[in-house]
């Protein structure tokens, strides 16, 4: 004999997939690049549960490109083997030494549970590096920055391959050069908008651990236009981290991306609940 679960409320868990339909059939065939920085990673059941959003992002349809970064895993692997690492302008001064430990930690660990999380909840996922297929091409961002790389020429048809094939593709922000043998160390919210520019996204979200760009007075703001970026950048409403962040939000809006939100991923389901609900999550901008 089987009973019920009395205390759930099933009513109401069948009314949330049912008013998810006009939101399934808008994203329908729908490219989404989901940034996933390693301040958003959080613990086990946080990447489950980002990997299972993804998976089901690919069930209802849509065709999602993840994206990560993977700073704090960096950094731990950098201080066990005794190299000092600092920062310029929020990117990483990349040596050769550095550029060796950041291909390791996010095209080896990072990028392979990520994976593996993905393929946990049911979902066929695929790891690759900007070299994969010449993906990501770049040059020398700054000298002062040593091998960290500016995107220069993306190759994004193997992702294309990948969307037909059903199959996720989980991209580690390192990337070849213009020169044989050359690696460079490619920021990760960089990284995103220039693979969602290149596929014409029609959303790239950024999953950080804010809220959001907040206005004067605190408060989260929901919509903007690339000008009213543009202007709180201006008047230093937008500082510190949030400008390399709007700053990619515009580039990739020029390059033809349809919108960017920037959004918490430590909130529970960020990316459903952005894409699935009329709640939406976070600062979305959009001409
Ligand atoms: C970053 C790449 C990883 C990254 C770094 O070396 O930390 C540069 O700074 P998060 O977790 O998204 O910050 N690269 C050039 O962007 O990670």
């Amino acid at each position: 004999m089987k009973s019920r679960d009395m205390n759930h409320d099933w009513i109401a868990t069948a009314r949330t997939l049912s008013e998810a339909l006009p939101y399934m059939q808008r994203y329908a065939g729908a490219i989404v690049v989901v940034k996933f920085g390693g301040n958003a990673m959080g613990d086990d059941d946080a990447m489950a549960e980002f990997a299972r959003d993804i998976v089901l992002m690919r069930q209802v349809g849509i065709n999602p490109v993840v994206v990560h970064g993977g700073g704090p895993m960096i950094n731990d692997m950098l201080t066990k083997l005794g190299i000092k690492s600092d920062f310029v302008r929020g990117k990483r001064v990349t040596d050769k030494a550095t550029v060796q430990v950041v291909e390791m930690v996010l095209t080896g660990l990072v990028n392979k549970r990520i994976v593996q999380a993905i393929m946990d909840e049911g979902g066929r996922a695929v790891g690759l590096s900007g070299k994969d297929d010449d993906l990501m091409v770049c040059e020398a961002d700054d000298p002062e920055l040593g091998f960290v790389g500016r995107p220069v020429e993306m190759n994004p048809q193997v992702l294309r391959d990948l969307f037909k094939a059903g199959i996720i593709p989980v991209v580690a922000p390192v990337a070849t050069g213009m020169q044989p043998n050359e690696t460079f160390n490619v920021n990760g919210d960089t990284a995103a908008g220039a693979i969602a520019g290149a596929l014409k996204a029609d959303r790239l979200l950024l999953l950080t651990d804010v809220s959001g760009v907040k206005d004067r007075d605190g408060n989260v703001v929901t919509a903007m236009t690339p000008e009213d970026v543009e202007a709180m950048i201006a008047d230093g409403t937008i500082a510190g981290g949030m400008i390399p962040k709007t700053e990619t939000a515009l580039k990739a809006i020029e390059d033809g991306v349809r919108a960017v939100v920037i959004l918490d991923g430590r909130v529970p389901n960020a990316c459903l609940l952005e894409l699935f609900t009329e709640h939406g999550a976070g600062s979305l901008i959009r001409p």
